[in-house]
């Protein structure tokens, strides 16, 4: 494989100490070739995640500001202090619930990558969109935004495709559904870079489980997924990080 895979655990608001132990104790217990794998808990677990060399943590979300009178928001340098090294950008229950718009999104990056964490940076289009066949097209708004004025930041990032119709609704995108809008990602960000496009990981993100992750990581292009659901469940999240 020319990428090594990245298996991402959202836990989004879910999840307690016993989880954090749970799914450490199931993640140390596993051997043999292993994906990178990522633990996003809600950043209060962060500080006191019990710690092993087969996971790294993330967070879920940052502020778009360095620093400064912003109460309740968390800036990217704090999560690294937290020991996050990645955080999720752009999610779509950021963009959708919370209002985030691509310009914020790409002042998150910016955040993100300043303080030294690397973006998982999510994109997807709605059923709708993809009904009246427009997912290229606003996947590729989603991604230029953000790379189209520091296309360099896309050496660092992690993208997600998460097509909304595929989150927590049980309804996977088809390995196949994967495979071509993932090439079509990687294929539309060689303007950028080939280099950085070509070693970019690409997760797939909606509705993995532990039956349908294998056939997912067998599409050339998928290098990984972003697991919500099923990442709360220990020993589920430990099968999908072996098939990948
Ligand atoms: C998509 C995904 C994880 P789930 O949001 O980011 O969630 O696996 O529950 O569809």
């Amino acid at each position: 494989r020319q990428r090594k895979p990245l298996v991402v655990a959202n836990w989004k608001m879910n999840g307690d100490q016993c989880l954090a132990h749970q799914v450490s104790d199931s993640l140390a217990a596993l051997s043999g070739s292993l994906p990178d794998i990522l633990i996003c808990p809600p950043v209060i677990f962060l500080p006191n995640f019990p710690k092993h060399p087969h996971y790294s943590l993330g967070a879920q979300n940052l502020s778009e500001q360095a620093a400064g009178a912003f109460t309740g928001e968390i800036s990217a340098v704090m999560l690294a202090q937290a020991g996050a090294s990645h955080v999720i950008v752009g999610h779509s229950e950021r963009r959708t619930l919370f209002g985030e718009t691509n310009q914020q999104v790409t002042k998150k990056v910016e955040q993100a990558l300043d303080a030294g964490l690397k973006p998982i940076l999510c994109i997807g289009e709605t059923a709708s969109q993809r009904s009246e066949e427009k997912t290229f097209q606003v996947l590729a708004e989603q991604l230029d935004a953000v790379y189209s004025a520091q296309p360099q930041w896309l050496e660092a990032s992690v993208v997600a495709y998460e097509p909304l119709w595929a989150i927590g609704t049980g309804n996977t995108a088809t390995p196949e559904q994967a495979q071509q809008v993932h090439a079509f990602i990687r294929q539309h960000l060689t303007q950028y870079s080939a280099d950085a496009a070509a070693a970019l990981r690409i997760l797939y993100g909606g509705s993995v489980n532990a039956g349908n992750s294998e056939a997912l990581f067998a599409q050339a292009d998928v290098d990984g997924a972003l697991i919500g659901g099923a990442s709360l469940n220990a020993a589920e999240f430990a099968a999908i990080c072996l098939s990948a």
